[in-house]
């Protein structure tokens, strides 16, 4: 009896164990439009915010995306977003009125990628002259200010270049990942079906 519940204990904290590191990702809690709401006026901002402090390293936006795709497949943000706390934020200029699509994606605050979508409704004011939208998602047209980046000793092209460490780090990072991912699957696919009575 007692030796039982030890282990059903110790199953339970296994299990709990297991789950913990995905109830440590980011969620988005809020966000402008809402979730299935209906904009009548253009937002001076798109905004996503989350339950904790989002990962930008080096303020590159590195694994950030920010999308908003119209009724007619187009991409109507400007390409550019900024990363704040626990906040994503982008701009955009809609077309005509419809159902749209805010496609998002956001490091977590343990580094890891999680992306969503929802959809909202746009009624455009009378008088509104809609955005003609793009088929492929723009690029920000202003390349990266860093007004948030502090001075360093190094020079602006220095700082640039860490930056560009840091998304290539997270780049192998992820195709280690990917390959780790796939050699497993590989050797569970590899593995002879052998006649095994408890797998039936
Ligand atoms: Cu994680």
């Amino acid at each position: 009896m007692a030796a039982s519940a030890t282990a059903l204990t110790i199953a339970g904290g296994a299990v709990l164990g297991l789950a913990a590191p995905a109830s440590a990702h980011n969620y988005m809690i809020a966000s402008t439009p809402k979730v299935d709401g209906t904009l009548t006026t253009l937002p001076e901002a798109f905004e996503i915010t989350t339950n904790d402090k989002l990962l930008d390293i080096g303020g590159s936006n590195a694994g950030f995306a920010y999308r908003i795709v119209g009724p007619d497949g187009k991409y109507y943000e400007d390409g550019c977003l900024k990363v704040d706390g626990p906040s994503m934020t982008t701009k955009a200029a809609l077309g005509a009125s419809g159902k749209y699509t805010v496609e998002w994606q956001i490091v977590s605050a343990d580094g890891h990628t999680v992306s969503d979508e929802y959809t909202f409704t746009w009624k455009a004011p009378s008088g509104f002259s809609p955005a003609s939208g793009a088929s492929e998602p723009p690029t920000c047209a202003t390349a990266s200010s860093g007004s948030t980046e502090a001075p360093t000793n190094g020079t602006a092209s220095r700082s640039g270049d860490s930056a560009t460490t840091d998304a290539l780090f997270i780049g192998a990072g992820g195709l280690v990942l990917v390959g780790a991912v796939v050699a497993v699957l590989l050797l569970l696919r590899r593995r002879p079906a052998a006649p095994s009575p408890d797998e039936d």
